[in-house]
């Protein structure tokens, strides 16, 4: 019974440590990150079966701020914003990588989810320090949905 017991113990080590060695990327592997965990100023997050995790993040006030850290294994990366805006009046926003200029972006296709026009090439040297993402508005009345991380090297 109780070599069982250590047996179990042993095995659950082992599976623990099969986990870490499964979180290193390869190159083309993605990794999504739902943007309703953010941090959110003037914003709120909704339930909608169309979104990734079944949520997003509304936007109805110019004063809306998403923010979080991202830990990445180190690599370089492309990162993807997805929204659902209305029209092209309603579907432009800021995103900012760490302290650099934020990059304004809208997507193609409205009344659907869908992958904004631009994405930003991030380079992670330290899979210890986090990338910090904000999200603010150029424009309102879009739902902003998730991050994607495609691992390009
Ligand atoms: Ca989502």
């Amino acid at each position: 019974m109780r070599n069982k017991l250590f047996m179990v113990i042993i095995c659950m080590i082992l599976l623990t440590g099969c986990k870490t060695a499964e979180t290193s990327l390869g190159i083309g592997d993605k990794v999504t990150v739902e943007l309703e965990t953010f941090t959110l100023t003037d914003a709120a997050v909704v339930t909608d079966s169309a979104a990734s995790g079944g949520k997003a993040v509304e936007i109805m006030y110019i004063t809306s701020k998403l923010k979080g850290e991202v830990k990445l294994p180190a690599g370089t990366y492309r990162l993807t914003v997805y929204e659902n805006a209305p029209d092209k009046s309603t579907d432009a926003i800021y995103i900012q990588i760490n302290n650099l200029t934020p990059l304004r972006m809208s997507v193609n296709a409205h009344g659907a989810y869908k992958p904004c026009d631009r994405t930003v090439t991030i380079s992670v040297v330290d899979e210890e320090i986090p990338v910090n993402v904000t999200i603010t508005p150029s424009e309102i009345q879009m739902r902003i949905d998730k991050l994607e991380f495609e691992k390009l090297e």
